[in-house]
């Protein structure tokens, strides 16, 4: 006990000395050596690197390894919606370095001067990402971000529990359907543009509309369904909703679905207990990314560290761990066979061709905003 003691007093005492009796510590607290100038061609790495991330998006161990190989320290902290992300970036200094926007959030995040431009020509794996994945609408060029991971959103169901795949939204919105299945539990994603364009697609407007009638449906349709919902929830759904049977069906994206098929994997049966399907009406595609904040004092080590998410067998752990499909070809070779062979992951192209990407809606997001604040205050 005694010794215990002692070790936590001396912890501590480093602990300020390396302090240096100033305020420090926390993100973005120092920046990059500035000293010597590095080599060509290398990078003089920070001793810390702070990465703000989709919950249950990476494997950690991913990081543990960047940090053993370059001695880089990662501060590492997750959110549940681009929202919650953009309130942080422009709450000011939040000491980020390394975020990871969705395909309409990086536009409005450039609009907004929140991303600091990087060099892809720096980036040799930057070569891996495959041609379909480049040059997105938005970010023309690559001038701010790198492809990450993509993705579906569908809807989750407990297999077993329907006859016919429930394969249209009107199972989270038809109060006819949903008196059936409420008092067994239905979740939906805590995400504004996500949960509106659910609502837009059954009623066959465009997930990106910017009509004011249209929008105000969406939110009726919510608003006449939410009293059928059990929970509103994107962050940790798939494990304390899905896996532990709270629910059975959930508005869901495709690789946490995964997530909770395979974390109820039963070998007796060969199944797991939550299967994936994307309604007919239509359904949102995302490509999410990996992207520096403006501010961030650490540019040329978030730089090297997107380099590393881009090696093959990297990029293929992501994939073997979240079941989000990646845009890095080259990983192809390492992601595992039951995941590359899966329509539930990888789509095939008549379930894509149903698929449309969220953009930015420009000023119409004050009324996305309007309708979310009374969808979700009611
Ligand atoms: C993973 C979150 C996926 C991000 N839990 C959807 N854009």
């Amino acid at each position: 006990m005694k010794k215990v003691l002692l070790i936590g007093v001396m912890a501590l005492l480093l602990a300020l000395a390396a302090c240096g009796g100033g305020p420090s510590g926390g993100p973005g607290a120092a920046g990059e050596p500035t000293a010597a100038a590095p080599a060509d061609g290398e990078v003089q790495l920070a001793d810390e690197l702070s990465v703000y991330n989709w919950e249950d998006y990476i494997d950690e161990q991913i990081l543990r390894d960047y940090e053993e190989r370059y001695g880089v320290r990662i501060v590492y902290d997750t959110y549940a919606s681009n929202e919650d992300l953009l309130t942080k970036l422009q709450a000011g200094a939040s000491g980020y370095d390394v975020i990871f926007p969705s395909d309409y959030m990086v536009s409005q995040m450039i609009e907004l001067g929140l991303l600091a431009e990087i060099d892809v020509s720096a980036m040799p794996n930057f070569a891996n990402i495959g041609a379909e994945f480049k040059d997105p609408p938005y970010d023309p060029g690559n001038r701010f971000c790198i492809p990450y991971q993509w993705g579906m959103t569908g809807i989750a169901y407990r297999n077993g529990r329907f006859a016919e795949p429930p394969d249209s939204w009107a199972y989270l919105f038809d109060p006819a359907k949903l008196a059936a299945l409420a008092p067994d539990g239905i979740n939906v994603l805590n995400d504004q543009r996500e949960l509106l364009s659910a609502a837009l697609f059954y009623l066959g407007y465009s997930p990106n509309t910017t009509d004011r009638t249209e929008l105000e449906a969406a939110r009726d349709v919510i608003l006449a369904a939410k009293p059928y919902w059990k929970t509103f929830n994107s962050e940790d759904y798939y494990s304390t909703l899905m896996v532990s049977d709270e629910i059975v069906l959930s508005h869901a994206w495709s690789g946490d679905a995964a997530q909770a098929y395979w974390a109820t994997y039963d070998e007796a049966t060969g199944e797991g207990n939550w299967l994936f399907t994307v309604p007919q009406e239509g359904a949102v595609r995302y490509q999410d990314n990996v992207c520096i904040p403006a501010n961030s004092k650490r540019q040329a080590t978030a730089q090297h560290f997107m380099n590393y998410l881009m090696e093959p067998e990297v990029a293929a752990a992501i994939t073997n761990f979240t079941f989000y499909p990646s845009p890095n070809e080259a990983a192809k070779a390492f992601i595992e066979p039951d995941i590359l062979n899966n329509p539930g992951i990888y789509p095939p192209p008549e379930v894509r061709a149903k698929m449309q990407w969220l953009t930015d809606v420009g000023d119409a997001i004050f009324i996305y905003d309007e309708m979310w604040t009374a969808i979700k205050g009611q």
